[in-house]
């Protein structure tokens, strides 16, 4: 039998194959130290007093997306700059739940990563009992760079050097790329060491599987409505197959499905996000996905443009978001193209 692979030993190979540099190989073990750590709070649930709504005397707390921020996703939130803020890897970090980005306190060394991340995705979830995830994505901080601003974060999906996230379920599992692949870990929670699990992970590139919140089809734009109907139409409208319909509201649960077993997510454009620019958010949400799911074979697109190549102009932008298999994506797109 082989001995299992751990996230340590995955991430000294690649190194040693010149994949990675030493503090790109930290900055990660530091990211999945973290994770672990929001791992045990999720798990607690109850227990750990950590369900609910943030704020005090009544007052829900809102975030820069003006939204009401679970205990959770401060707290999520507060692990991870911690842990992240001392380590001498990073020049800065962006956060889903801070308005601006944060450079690395002068007490520390300062490193030539930058980390955006997603400290709770799908919080919603939290207190129902249903998994949630951490999604993050690393940039190189811009050289000659010595005071990074949320401006040194604006660089395309294409620039990102690793992107991952750890999905609270069931297991907790860590799914990572640093360009070479996409890999799952599983957290074994007794020797408390995230054990590789899935090398190599392939998205089907056929589906009969889509997710999208339907409740929201009378806001979608025509290519939406033109590509839904199809899918639904099934095996006797033009698409010629009968579709399955799967919505977790977690992006990182419905995305961990697709690298598993195939399938489209989509979160389009739609009447109530349109003056955003959809709901997820391109940085520290769509990026790492398609990253992830591109490095597995499959596709990731804003309908009209592959994800990976947008200009951000913002760090807390709003993208449409289609991903998974290749050739449902493609066709997606093409919807796009024919009924814009
Ligand atoms: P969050 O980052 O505030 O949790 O919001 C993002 C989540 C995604 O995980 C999920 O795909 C989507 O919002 C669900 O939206 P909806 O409730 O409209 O179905
Ligand atoms: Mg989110």
């Amino acid at each position: 039998m082989t001995p299992p692979v751990s996230l340590t030993r995955y991430l000294i190979e690649e190194q040693r194959a010149g994949r990675i540099n030493a503090d790109l190989r930290l900055l990660i073990e530091v990211v999945a130290r973290a994770c672990k750590s929001i791992s045990i709070a999720v798990g607690k649930g109850a227990l750990g007093g950590v369900l609910g709504d943030a704020g005090s005397g009544g007052r829900a707390s809102i975030n820069i997306q003006g939204e009401a921020q679970k205990k959770l996703d401060v707290l999520s939130n507060e692990i991870l700059l911690e842990a992240n803020a001392w380590g001498g890897h990073l020049a800065a970090l962006a956060s889903e739940e801070m308005d601006v980005s944060l450079p690395i306190s002068d007490d520390y060394p300062r490193g030539n990563y930058l980390l955006l991340f997603d400290p709770l995705d799908g919080s919603s979830n939290i207190d129902v009992n249903v998994s949630v995830g951490t999604i993050f994505s690393v940039l190189r901080c811009p050289e000659g760079v010595s005071e990074p601003r949320d401006e040194h974060f604006l660089q395309p999906g294409t620039a990102q050097v690793a992107a991952g996230y750890c999905v609270y379920g069931p297991s907790t599992m860590l799914v990572l790329t640093v360009g070479n692949g996409t890999h799952a870990f599983t957290l074994d929670r007794e020797i408390g060491s995230f054990v590789l699990t899935a090398r190599g992970m392939r998205i089907p590139e056929e589906t009969r599987e889509f997710a999208v919140n339907m409740s929201n089809q009378r806001f979608w734009e025509p290519p939406m409505q033109a590509y839904v109907g199809d899918l639904l139409a099934g095996k006797d409208g033009p698409r010629g197959k009968d579709f399955n319909m799967r919505w977790v509201a977690s992006m990182v649960a419905d995305v961990h499905r697709i690298l598993t077993r195939g399938g489209i997510f989509s979160y389009p454009l739609d009447s109530k996000c349109a003056a955003k620019g959809g709901k997820l958010r391109l940085m520290y949400e769509a990026n790492p996905m398609a990253f992830l799911v591109e490095q597995a074979g499959g596709a990731a697109s804003t309908g009209r443009q592959r994800m990976l190549e947008v200009q951000p102009t913002g760090l807390h932008q709003r993208v449409p978001v289609f991903l998974g298999s290749r050739q449902e994506v493609e066709a997606a797109v093409r919807y796009h193209r024919e009924h814009d």
